[in-house]
């Protein structure tokens, strides 16, 4: 058992680090206030790499591993969540799910754009009545022969208004369940495709979040990814993964809020000493200072099992739950610890507790990780 990063594990973290501090933190308050989109930021992250870390480099990609992409997800997290959940989504979601399960045609024409950043991926699942209980997709892809003509809404699709690639679950045949659910490749700009209101949100606000409305969409069948009815298995298993990365978010923001409260405890005065000498705010720092160890444990620890081509339905879950409660709970007392400064936008933690939120509810609710954990420890 080795606990150790490599020199270049380290160097990428340091990179990202190194990023967020300097091209992120600038601007960060303002963007999230006016729910101004990152382009520039997201521009320069196709740049650095950060889009499509773990792709092939046949496909444009970083070539890096999954333990890679959670240490740069984690320091992007502690800065800026619009720009780790754009960079989250499209790495785990859409490229991985591209490269993994899809033909050699659509891996050529779609990742190298979307690993340089040129284009972004969307992952569409949700919809009003099924979020959670993922089976019971409304949206409809009726086989036309050579085509899907789709029809449907989905809701609260990140880069909603900004991608430009999208990745549709859609039911095909409603007797077959789970098992009649399509995957299609959706493109901006087909007739009927229409982006609706974006949402606005608690946190992660500069990323944008959208309704989509697909009106007689008519998408060739050579964009079907996987054979017929591999949809929902396909939106499972690109989920799997995708839950590492909204771990590593979680454990980004949880790290980031303690960074700030340790520096604050160090310099604010009261009752004639730092605060960070008083007992009730020592035990505060310890308590996080523990929990987010151990979450980053359960995080390294999946990514290195799907770096090692083992199951990791099981260890993403887990570092998932744990990760996002994490970060709530470390948000919350960030805030506590810096009193009212904490609650005002330029101190950043307030932000950072608004962002963490969303861990527990994307990607799958902390319900469902519970969902998924249990089944598997029962079986
Ligand atoms: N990998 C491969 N196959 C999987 C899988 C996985 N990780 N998880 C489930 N499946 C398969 C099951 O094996 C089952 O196949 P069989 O019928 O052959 O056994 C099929 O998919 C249906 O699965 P299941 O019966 O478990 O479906 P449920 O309706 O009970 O739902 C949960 C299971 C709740 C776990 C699933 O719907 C889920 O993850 N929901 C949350 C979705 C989500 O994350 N939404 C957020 C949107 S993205 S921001």
């Amino acid at each position: 058992m080795k606990f150790q990063l490599t020199e270049d594990q380290l160097m990428i973290k340091q990179a990202a680090r190194e990023f967020a501090q300097n091209e992120l933190k600038p601007g960060v308050i303002e963007r999230d206030s006016h729910m101004k989109y990152p382009a520039e930021q997201v521009q320069r992250m196709g740049e650095l790499g950060l889009l499509g870390m773990m792709v092939n480099p046949e496909y444009g990609g970083g070539g890096m591993d999954t333990v890679s992409y959670v240490l740069a997800m984690e320091e992007l997290s502690k800065i800026d969540n619009s720009c780790s959940v754009i960079m989250s989504v499209n790495n785990s979601l859409v490229c991985w799910g591209l490269e993994k399960y899809g033909t050699e045609e659509q891996k050529r024409k779609y990742l190298p754009n979307l690993t340089a950043g040129d284009k972004i991926g969307a992952f569409c699942l949700s919809e009003p009545e099924a979020g959670s209980d993922a089976t019971s997709q409304r949206t409809t892809a009726e086989d036309k022969g050579d085509y899907y003509l789709l029809n449907g809404t989905k809701n609260w699709i990140t880069n909603g208004g900004s991608a430009s690639v999208y990745l549709v679950m859609a039911q095909t045949d409603v007797a077959k369940g789970s098992k009649g659910i399509n995957c299609l490749i959706v493109e901006k700009g087909m007739d009927g495709f229409i982006v609706g209101a974006k949402e606005d949100k608690l946190g992660i606000r500069s990323s944008d979040t959208n309704t989509l409305i697909f009106n007689d969409v008519k998408v060739p069948k050579e964009n079907r990814i996987g054979d017929n009815g591999f949809g929902f298995t396909f939106a499972m298993q690109t989920l799997s993964g995708g839950r590492i990365g909204i771990a590593a978010q979680a454990l980004g923001i949880a790290a980031g809020a303690y960074e700030l409260a340790l520096d604050y405890a160090k310099t604010r005065k009261a009752f004639g000493k730092e605060i960070s000498q008083h007992q009730a705010i020592q035990f505060k720092l310890a308590d996080m200072a523990t929990e987010i160890e151990a979450a980053r444990l359960l995080v390294y620890h999946a990514a290195w099992l799907k770096d090692q081509n083992q199951n990791y339905d099981l260890a993403s879950s887990m570092a998932k739950v744990f990760a996002s409660e994490v970060a709530m709970r470390t948000t919350v007392e960030a805030v506590q610890i810096h009193g009212g400064y904490g609650y005002v936008k330029e101190y950043h933690v307030e932000r950072l507790m608004r962002d963490a939120k969303i861990t527990q509810i994307y990607e799958g609710t902390s319900e469902v990780q519970r969902i998924v954990i249990s089944r598997s420890i029962l079986k």
